[in-house]
């Protein structure tokens, strides 16, 4: 048996680190199987189309926005290669939001919703159900901790690295879920972990891929993907002590909630060489913070701000403007609050509220903005910065991309270079 695994095509693109988990699983319970990796961001399509001939299994790994990419790919795969016992398989975080619709799209035989080592196991055992469910299987969790990284070929992002931000850099996961329920994420609605409770995983063993990546791929920082790496306090206070006490002092980053940070935490980030932080601030209204349950309020993230700056972080935060209830005076107390504060950060990405399949906003809205998304071209329309689907029940779609821009211009010294991507298109 022969299968590929299929990374979807997006210009902001990281290593697969979710289909070299699942591959683990594979190469560990049929070590007989022939598998291979692509992506579509670096590898051609007529590269992956000649890999496909006679292929009997095929896994595609998509959010929303790659979705219609993996799509034409699967059926340029049948028109070019046809054969009646191929599967193509779904996963990732489209498939877990909207599995139903997937299926009736008709493209895709199987969809895993959720976690995809154990379920993508089961369709190689011959399951053929149309929707898997993964959960979250502790047993392939642990199994999986060191990741093949030469099956998801990260040297080729890390040159990547060593052109943007001259260093190498690669990413590891230490958890998987999020704790907070923010109406406006994915992650917030239990799309992935489909309701199960979080993973840590062992600190030593975080630590020991770190010392590997250092070793063999030479990296001289890493980022955690973990949407929020400080969910668990106790988890990031020992880990921070241990990479002291190991005299590990590889540079890190990671992306942080302001509502479970502290002066203590941060301190000791730095002294284990964390360099910078990521904050999802969103909103500079405690109103909009409380309606689309962030789970933080305006003075702790002023807190957490300063604390981060005290210990010494680079400091990068997130805003979301146009989330559910949001109006010109929320809009400009936001305003007012990075103005306070534009000392505080290093760096600044400033995002339109797209309603992402997943959250529990699209869920609510799915019968409105379903049309719409379908006239501006399907979910890849679905731009953080300039989408043309969403509005509140004050602003206009318009007026939301207008103050987005008066932001960015605002604040065009610090943006982020997601954000200025978008400005020089
Ligand atoms: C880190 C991260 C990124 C990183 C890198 C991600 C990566 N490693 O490729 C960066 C910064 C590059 C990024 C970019 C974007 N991201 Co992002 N990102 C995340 C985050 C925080 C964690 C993802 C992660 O690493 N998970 C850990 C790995 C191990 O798990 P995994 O990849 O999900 O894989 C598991 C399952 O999904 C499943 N699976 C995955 N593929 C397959 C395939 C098969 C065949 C099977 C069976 C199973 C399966 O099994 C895997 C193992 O269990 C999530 C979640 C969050 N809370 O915000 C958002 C998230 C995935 N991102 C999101 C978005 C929107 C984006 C962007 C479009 C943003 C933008 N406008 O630029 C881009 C585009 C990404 C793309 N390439 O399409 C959304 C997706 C929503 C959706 N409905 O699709 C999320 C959910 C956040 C949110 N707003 O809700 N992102
Ligand atoms: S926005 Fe961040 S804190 Fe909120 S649910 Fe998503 S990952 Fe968790």
């Amino acid at each position: 048996m022969k299968i590929l695994l299929i990374a979807g095509q997006h210009w902001n693109s990281w290593e697969a680190l979710g289909l070299g988990y699942i591959a683990r699983a594979v190469q560990h319970h049929f070590p007989e199987v022939e598998i291979e990796f692509y992506h579509g961001s670096f590898d051609h399509r007529e590269r992956i189309l000649n890999a496909a001939a006679g292929v009997d299994l095929i896994g595609y790994s998509a959010t929303s926005q790659s979705y219609g990419w993996s799509k034409q790919l699967a059926q340029a795969i049948e028109e070019r290669h046809p054969l009646s016992s191929r599967r193509h398989v779904l996963g990732g975080y489209h498939a877990s939001a909207v599995p139903e619709e997937v299926i009736e799209d008709g493209v895709f035989g199987q969809v895993v919703a959720g976690y995809g080592e154990k379920a993508f196991c089961d369709i190689i055992r011959g399951v053929t159900q149309p929707i898997l469910y993964g959960g979250l299987d502790e047993t392939a969790f642990q199994m999986c901790e060191y990741l093949d990284r030469h099956f998801i070929q990260s040297g080729r992002h890390i040159r990547e690295t060593e052109i943007n931000d001259g260093k190498r850099i690669m990413s590891i996961h230490g958890q998987r879920g999020c704790p907070h329920n923010c109406t406006f994420c994915a992650d917030g609605n239990n799309c992935m972990s489909q309701g199960a409770s979080m993973l840590y995983r062992d600190q030593r063993d975080v630590l020991g891929e770190l010392n590997e990546l250092e070793k063999v791929w030479e990296v001289e920082h890493v980022k955690f993907t973990d949407p929020t790496w400080n969910s668990n306090r106790d988890w990031a206070l020992l880990f921070c002590a241990l990479k002291q006490q190991h005299s590990n002092m590889l540079e890190w980053s990671a992306n942080i909630h302001a509502g479970s940070s502290s002066a203590e935490l941060f301190k000791l980030m730095r002294a284990s060489n964390c360099v910078q932080v990521s904050i999802g601030v969103e909103s500079g209204s405690d109103e909009i913070l409380k309606r689309n349950r962030k789970g933080v309020r305006v003075e702790q993230v002023s807190r957490a701000l300063i604390w981060a700056r005290e210990a010494g972080l680079r400091v990068r935060i997130h805003i979301c403007l146009g989330l559910p209830g949001e109006t010109q005076a929320t809009c400009e107390e936001t305003y007012r609050f990075l103005l306070l504060h534009e000392a505080d950060f290093d760096e600044i990405g400033i995002f339109m509220f797209a309603p992402y399949p997943g959250s529990q906003i699209f869920e609510r809205h799915k019968e409105e903005i379903l049309p719409l998304i379908e006239s501006a071209g399907g979910y890849a329309s679905l731009e953080a910065v300039n989408n043309r689907v969403w509005r509140t029940e004050a602003l206009t779609n318009e007026e939301i991309r207008k103050q987005v821009s008066r932001f960015q211009l605002e604040f065009v010294r610090k943006l982020s270079w997601h954000n200025q991507h978008y400005l020089s298109r």
